[in-house]
């Protein structure tokens, strides 16, 4: 039974959510609140950090010196966004070894997305502007969400992604400008990347079991589904506007709704992919695992040199 100082609380909680104040790392908070930060924080952090592996590995075969340059400051980018929000995370008491932990056994989820391949050049231009342009929708929002340290990490985060998506609109305009194949090259990006972008805002609100806790504590401003909406809406001209279009039939202006209708989202595609079965969820898991055993010697130098050198900290 819950005692009526905890309800109390609970209720001064909620109050100060309703009046829009920010909750900070040493506020009361509800244990549940808490937890839900911690899973959604810690998913986002892993995201960041295996998105980094379909770009990646386009790095060395980036078509100039330029391309490269900007692909590989893109990549940096999202380890740095990795960083913020692990460190975002831990202002909740959470323990960064034990969500990488978490991670790497495969009991935390990261987004579907980055579970597809890279399959040609123009898979860079789709990934910034679909997957960063899915992902500003979603971050802008969380910029105001309810807990300080999230915001704040979002609101950095979110100018970075907004030069990513700029970047990745261009290599797809250039290409569009160019010759047949590279015209084709950028539309078969598009038509795979279209879905998978669509899905990464989650399931639809009917089945979204999260949703109507986060958005009572202000944590998500926005649903699912109304998220999903304003990035096609947002989108769709931009790709009219350099030829491009989206292997969607049903994908038409509703002057009555003042949005766009689209067609059903292969929703059995999506749970297969967050349950471990997408095209590259192995191969991403294995480059993980990789990279956390082949860092090992570098963190235990890192802690040896910390023990002998106790001012530095
Ligand atoms: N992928 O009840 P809901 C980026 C899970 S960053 C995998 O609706 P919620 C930057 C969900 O966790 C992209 N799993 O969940 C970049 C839950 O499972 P659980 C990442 C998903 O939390 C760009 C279950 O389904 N962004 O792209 C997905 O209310 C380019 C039920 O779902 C964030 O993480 C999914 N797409 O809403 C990097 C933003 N959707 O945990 C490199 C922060 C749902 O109960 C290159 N997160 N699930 O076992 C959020 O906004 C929310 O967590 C949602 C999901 C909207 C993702």
């Amino acid at each position: 039974m819950k005692n009526t100082d905890t309800a109390g609380l609970e209720k001064e909680f909620q109050d100060r959510i309703d009046r829009g104040e920010i909750i900070e790392p040493k506020d009361w908070m509800p244990e549940r609140y808490r937890k839900q930060l911690i899973r959604m924080m810690s998913q986002h952090a892993h995201s960041e950090v295996v998105g980094m592996l379909p770009e990646g590995n386009w790095i060395t075969r980036a078509p100039s010196l330029r391309r490269k340059a900007v692909l590989l400051a893109k990549v940096q980018d999202e380890a740095g966004h990795g960083l913020y929000i692990y460190s975002a995370a831990e202002t909740l008491g959470a323990d960064r070894k034990d969500l990488l932990a978490e991670f790497l056994s495969g009991r935390a989820k990261y987004s579907s997305i980055f579970n597809y391949p890279t399959l040609t050049w123009a898979d860079m231009g789709a990934i910034g502007w679909l997957v960063d342009g899915a992902a500003i929708i979603n971050q802008t929002a969380l910029a105001k969400c309810s807990y300080g340290p999230y915001a704040r990490a979002m609101i950095r985060i979110c100018k970075e992604e907004n030069f990513h998506h700029k970047q990745g609109y261009e290599i797809l305009s250039t290409l569009m400008k160019g010759s047949l194949p590279q015209r084709a090259m950028a539309q078969d990006a598009v038509n795979r990347w279209w879905w998978p972008s669509l899905m990464m805002f989650g399931p639809q609100d009917a089945n979204s079991p999260n949703s109507e806790e986060l958005l009572r504590w202000k944590v998500k401003k926005y649903s699912n589904d109304e998220l999903r909406q304003r990035f096609i809406d947002r989108t769709v001209p931009q790709a009219e506007h350099i030829g491009l279009s989206f292997p969607d039939p049903l994908l038409k202006w509703n002057e009555k709704r003042r949005h766009y209708d689209f067609g059903k989202i292969n929703w059995e595609e999506f749970f297969n992919v967050i349950n471990g079965r997408g095209p590259c969820n192995r191969e991403r898991m294995k480059a993980r695992k990789k990279a956390d055993e082949d860092g090992l010697w570098v963190r235990l130098a890192a802690e040896a040199y910390a023990a002998k050198h106790p001012n530095l900290n």
